[in-house]
């Protein structure tokens, strides 16, 4: 594969002069690179469309940035002359080796955005995605990250690529409180060893801190205390929370979240740097046990929000009415292949054939009114009837990958699969769909109140009808 700086095409030649060469007008007035939302550029599917085709998508939904998890140069190349702000990452695994050593920086950046420097909108450099929140297998990363962004951070400047601000993305679990938002204060393990010197380069840099903020996940994990229309941005006065020490009144989740972490910041004595929200949505789907996951819901999030964007120019929250933040929304497509329970595959503002699931304009300027009709929320109450985890059997079962997995399950818990042995009560009939029918049950049953999903790398799905039937 041929890979390195776009191409001169001739006809893209004009193009690329008056979007990309020129500083555009706006720029230099704001300290925030865009106005508008971006779109999550996620590419956890096996059946998404082409670089090229995504980026005209991402055009006609009127997004003005967008963000992408690596720094795929087929991409890259792709969003030569769109005119987006870009955001690119620098994968998790790299962070030893670059934190250990300045010509590994710089060749990175060499090899990764100096190409691209003159004629794409690069404005963000994300080093790792959520490190600090991943315990299990990465907190090994944690000592290399802030060490990883000083520098790439000195790679820049020494390629005098100097418009590009280098940060790194978190999620809201970096805070250890977040009620009421003005006692937002950050985990111990992190806050004096990683976060404050993390934020002090943030400062010294003009930078931003980076958050992934899905009210979404608050909202479904207590959705007798909180109000679904106070998380979707259409509470009335009556859903509003003062902050008893601020004396601010919320009248949104998200707000509330953010300026939890702006609190933790002032806490910290870094009250001066500046947020930025790089993922947010809402979920169009998810399993049946999952409460609230439906198109309506996820219209009127996303609606809201970027209306909300648009009237505030940019997003400003109570406790920093002055500082508008960039926004990206989760994300650009239902992605078929990321683990875990059925929403993570269902964050998209399009399906993988480009379709919209909903229409919105991202610029956030089309009334409410001028939307067609949304289908009803069919799922806004808890789940309450009995579900069993089988074999997913639409579009064929790839025997060879159940048989894996089979093995795998039976190896997990406690008796998973005593029953499908020989001679056990559930052994017949002895094809390799039965039995993973009954281990996939067998094993979510067992785990499901522990995180455990019904998923088995897509060969899973839930069901309200009782497979021994
Ligand atoms: C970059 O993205 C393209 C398009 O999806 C994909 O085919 C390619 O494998 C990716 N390259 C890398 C290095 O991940
Ligand atoms: C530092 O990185 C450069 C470029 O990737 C590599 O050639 C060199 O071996 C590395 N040095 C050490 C000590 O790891
Ligand atoms: C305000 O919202 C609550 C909860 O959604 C609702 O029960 C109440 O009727 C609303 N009040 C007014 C005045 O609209
Ligand atoms: C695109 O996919 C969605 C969801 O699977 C489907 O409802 C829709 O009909 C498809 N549209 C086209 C044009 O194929
Ligand atoms: C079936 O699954 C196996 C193992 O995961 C994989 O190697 C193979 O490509 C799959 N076959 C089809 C037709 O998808
Ligand atoms: C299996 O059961 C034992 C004893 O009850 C328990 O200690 C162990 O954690 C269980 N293992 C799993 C994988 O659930
Ligand atoms: C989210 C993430 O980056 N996870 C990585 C944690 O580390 C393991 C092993 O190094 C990787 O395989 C994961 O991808």
């Amino acid at each position: 594969m041929t890979l390195g700086r776009c191409r001169p095409f001739l006809d893209l030649v004009f193009l690329l002069l008056l979007s990309c060469l020129l500083p555009s007008p706006g720029q230099s007035a704001s300290k925030v690179p865009f106005h508008g939302v971006g779109v999550d550029y996620g590419q956890l599917g096996n059946n998404l469309p082409s670089p090229e085709t995504s980026v005209e998508l991402i055009r006609s939904l009127r997004a003005s940035a967008v963000k992408i998890y690596d720094a795929n140069q087929t991409i890259l190349r792709a969003l030569c002359g769109s005119g987006l702000v870009v955001a690119v990452m620098v994968p998790n695994d790299l962070l030893p080796s670059l934190a250990a050593n300045q010509s590994a920086a710089d060749a990175w950046v060499a090899d990764n955005i100096l190409p691209f420097y003159s004629t794409l909108r690069l404005r963000y450099l994300l080093v790792g995605n959520e490190i600090l929140s991943d315990f299990a297998s990465n907190s090994s990363l944690w000592p290399y990250l802030v060490p990883s962004m000083l520098r790439l951070h000195q790679s820049l400047r020494s390629q005098s690529l100097t418009r590009i601000k280098v940060s790194t993305t978190h999620a809201m679990d970096v805070l250890q409180s977040s009620f009421p938002p003005s006692a937002g204060r950050f985990r111990s393990d992190i806050a004096s060893p990683i976060i404050s010197p993390m934020l002090d380069f943030l400062r010294r840099t003009s930078s931003f801190f980076f958050l992934d903020a899905y009210p979404y996940l608050a909202w479904s994990q207590n959705p007798n205390s909180i109000s679904l229309d106070y998380a979707l941005f259409q509470g009335n006065a009556s859903l509003n929370y003062h902050d008893p020490a601020s004396g601010l009144t919320y009248t949104n989740l998200l707000d509330q979240m953010l300026d939890a972490v702006a609190a933790a910041m002032v806490a910290e004595g870094f009250p001066d740097v500046r947020l930025a929200l790089t993922e947010t949505g809402w979920p169009n789907a998810g399993d049946l046990d999952q409460i609230g996951a439906n198109v309506h819901n996820a219209a009127i999030y996303n609606r809201n929000l970027v209306r909300r964007v648009a009237e505030q120019r940019g997003l400003r929250t109570p406790a920093r009415p002055a500082a508008a933040m960039p926004v990206f929304i989760f994300s650009l497509y239902n992605e078929n292949q990321k683990p875990g329970p059925g929403t993570e595959r269902h964050w998209g503002l399009l399906y993988p054939n480009g379709t919209a699931v909903y229409e919105i304009d991202l610029r956030g300027r089309r009334p409410a009114s001028d939307y067609p009709p949304l289908p009803p929320a069919t799922n806004n109450q808890p789940y309450t009837g009995k579900l069993w985890c089988v074999v997913d059997g639409a579009g064929g079962v790839n025997e060879t990958a159940l048989a894996a997995a089979l093995t795998f399950t039976c190896g997990q818990g406690n008796g998973t699969c005593e029953a499908i042995g020989i001679g056990g009560a559930c052994f017949e009939p002895n094809t390799v769909t039965a039995h993973a029918n009954y281990a996939f049950n067998s094993y979510w049953q067992q785990f499901r109140s522990t995180g455990g999903t019904c998923y088995f790398g897509g060969l899973a799905v839930q069901t309200t009808h009782d497979p021994s039937k």
